[in-house]
């Protein structure tokens, strides 16, 4: 498996430039993973993504075709691509800032259209690439470079969102587990429709130093605690789960599984 994984990335360009301690990187092997268990070819696969760190992760890793485009236009162009040449699997993976911020209304809209193609959200809460600042998926409270107090405006639950416009497959999953994380990869891309994947990411440099979670180990540590399966949350009172991130399949899926 390694060495099939191996013949997918551009070894060139390797190390990638995340940031000792980003998440991206896990999204990125536990991407190339779920390709590679479902013996999938990548000449039959286009990845498309806007501008940010996360938009780093296909382009110009993966030994395949990729569009590095715009920012927030990911999934325009993944539609321009996908109505050309309707076999192509289609993959957009982009960061929450590209994807749900400036790109939110090409989301709700292939949401609401069932676009058959597959969006991996590498969510951080913030603008990682740009100098930290607030996103619409910063936790409330959380000290960005342009909320230095604490952010005061509640994010996006992503999940809710495309799940509200009409995606067919909806789920969420940290990179700290990165085997229920290739699992749900693997049904996302398999997914005949449009199918979410809401990846939390940790980023160490413009999250974690700001909101005293100094080290990458303090910042998985502290995503683990978070992250409560949907199975475990329907055990727990409201109170016990509020603040959590619930992760899981949400819709297209089979609940809360690990
Ligand atoms: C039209 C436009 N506006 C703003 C920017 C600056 N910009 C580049 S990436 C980015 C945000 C990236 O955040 P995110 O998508 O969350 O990715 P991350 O770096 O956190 O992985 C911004 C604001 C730009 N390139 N183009
Ligand atoms: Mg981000």
């Amino acid at each position: 498996m390694n060495e099939k994984i191996y013949q997918m990335i551009n070894q060139q360009v390797f190390p990638t430039p995340f940031c000792p301690g980003c998440g991206h990187g896990i999204l990125m092997n536990a991407i190339l993973r779920a390709i590679a268990e479902l013996e999938m070819e990548m000449k039959d696969m286009l990845f498309v993504s806007g501008i940010g760190c996360a938009a780093w992760i296909a382009s110009p890793h993966f030994k395949a075709d990729t569009l590095h485009t715009l920012h927030g236009r990911a999934i325009a162009y993944a539609t321009g691509a996908k109505l050309y040449n309707s076999k192509l699997k289609v993959m957009i993976v982009s960061g929450d800032g590209d994807i749900s911020a400036i790109g939110g209304n090409h989301l709700i809209h292939a949401a609401r259209r069932n676009m058959d193609m597959t969006v991996v959200c590498a969510n951080n809460g913030i603008y990682g690439m740009t100098g930290g600042q607030v996103a619409s998926t910063t936790p409330i409270g959380s000290r960005t470079s342009t909320t230095p107090k604490g952010n005061q405006e509640p994010p996006f639950d992503l999940c809710k969102l495309v799940e509200a416009a009409g995606a067919t497959f909806v789920a969420r999953q940290p990179v700290v587990t990165p085997i229920p994380l290739t699992r749900t990869l693997k049904k996302a891309i398999v997914h005949k429709g449009f199918s979410f994947v809401d990846v939390l990411s940790p980023c160490p440099t413009q999250f974690g130093r700001r909101n005293a979670l100094r080290s990458p180990y303090e910042m998985l540590e502290a995503l683990k605690k978070t992250c409560i399966t949907v199975t475990k949350a329907k055990t727990m009172s409201p109170d016990e789960v509020k603040g959590k991130s619930l992760v899981g399949e949400f819709v297209g899926g089979k609940g809360g599984e690990e």
